[in-house]
């Protein structure tokens, strides 16, 4: 019986030792230590020992026990330690890998020139005012002066969402809704998205950027609107800046003008530029008729006021001689980051 339980013993060290996983070592505590394990099953033969034998073996059998117990648990927490060590090896963070570029973006070259005009408008006192881009048939023609039949209502140019209610086409909207919220004196731009009908090409675009500028106070005359003008003109395109203008018409406008600068290629003698004109147009404006300060709830005979319009898209070309106007939608960032 003591060659049986030493046998046991050896073999069992032996098996725990080799053991390479939770469940192998499992499997050997209830084959060696379990109720129906060998162990037991010697013991359970200890009554036909002699009483001199019983306490030698029990002895006997008791340190094997403890030695096979103690032999596991030490495994265990070995195993325990080497799968740790191997998660960890596992999961380990080389810090000295090269790391993912994150591609930054650019300022978009609207964005850029479209800062710059308000900057040069902040200088001179104006506040900037947005509004809404869907606007009432009221708020984009009515109030505007621009009547029932006239050509800038056509369907073939304005959007309409429904019979009242379209994607305005100017961002005057936001003018008459500041005249008939602020009392003068008002000096604001108004810079946004507007839309308009249009087939897309390298010049025009449904969706474009305009920016509108409004002063209404007592004594406002045009050459308030002149000095602002060029002032305005020489402050974006620089100091020499020739500037020009020209009568014209609009409907919410009386007297009405479009500004002109002369080509800074050709200084006037016509290239392939300015289209052989010696002149590039660059915005509209005028002083604000009447009927359109009167359906603001502003007194035209006290008060009178000028105002101005013009395309971004437009001047930001002529900046970076960018020939296409779709290349501002792409938003490609090899196009983007070109500014
Ligand atoms: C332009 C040209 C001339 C303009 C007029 C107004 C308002 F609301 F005060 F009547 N806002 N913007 C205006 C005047 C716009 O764009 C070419």
């Amino acid at each position: 019986m003591k060659q049986q339980l030493e046998s046991i013993r050896n073999i069992a060290l032996q098996a725990i030792e080799k053991a390479e996983d939770h469940q192998t070592l499992e499997n050997l505590r209830i084959k060696y230590l379990g109720k129906k394990g060998e162990l037991t099953a010697i013991l359970k033969q200890m009554g036909k020992l002699s009483a001199e034998e019983r306490p030698i073996i029990g002895q006997l059998a008791n340190d094997i026990r403890s030695a096979i117990e103690e032999t596991f648990a030490v495994r265990v927490s070995h195993l325990k330690e080497t799968l740790l060590l191997q998660k960890l090896k596992h999961e380990t963070i080389d810090v000295t890998l090269p790391g993912k570029r994150r591609e930054l973006g650019a300022k978009h070259p609207l964005s850029i020139v479209l800062d710059e005009i308000k900057e040069i408008f902040i200088g001179m006192g104006f506040d900037i005012v947005e509004g809404p881009e869907v606007e009432s048939d009221y708020y984009n023609f009515e109030a505007l002066n621009i009547p029932k039949n006239h050509p800038a209502r056509d369907t073939q140019d304005t959007f309409y969402i429904n019979e009242n209610v379209v994607l305005r086409t100017q961002t005057s909207p936001v003018q008459i809704r500041t005249m008939e919220t602020r009392q003068p004196p008002i000096r604001i731009i108004s810079p946004g998205r507007v839309y308009r009908s249009d087939a897309v090409d390298a010049t025009h675009s449904p969706l474009f950027h305009q920016i509108e500028g409004l002063v209404v106070d007592k004594g406002i005359t045009f050459a308030d609107l002149k000095g602002t003008l060029e002032t305005f003109v020489k402050r974006l395109y620089g100091e020499n800046s020739v500037v020009r203008f020209r009568p014209h018409h609009f409907p919410f406008t009386e007297p009405s003008a479009e500004v002109d600068v002369q080509c800074f290629s050709c200084h006037g003698d016509g290239c392939r530029l300015c289209k052989q004109e010696g002149w590039i147009e660059i915005l509209g404006c005028g002083m604000v008729h009447p009927k359109v300060l009167k359906n603001c709830g502003i007194d035209p005979e006290v008060f009178s006021g000028f105002a101005l319009g013009m395309g971004l898209e437009r001047v930001v070309m002529r900046r970076y001689n960018i020939d296409d106007m779709r290349l501002f939608y792409e938003n490609d960032i090899r196009f983007l980051k070109q500014f």
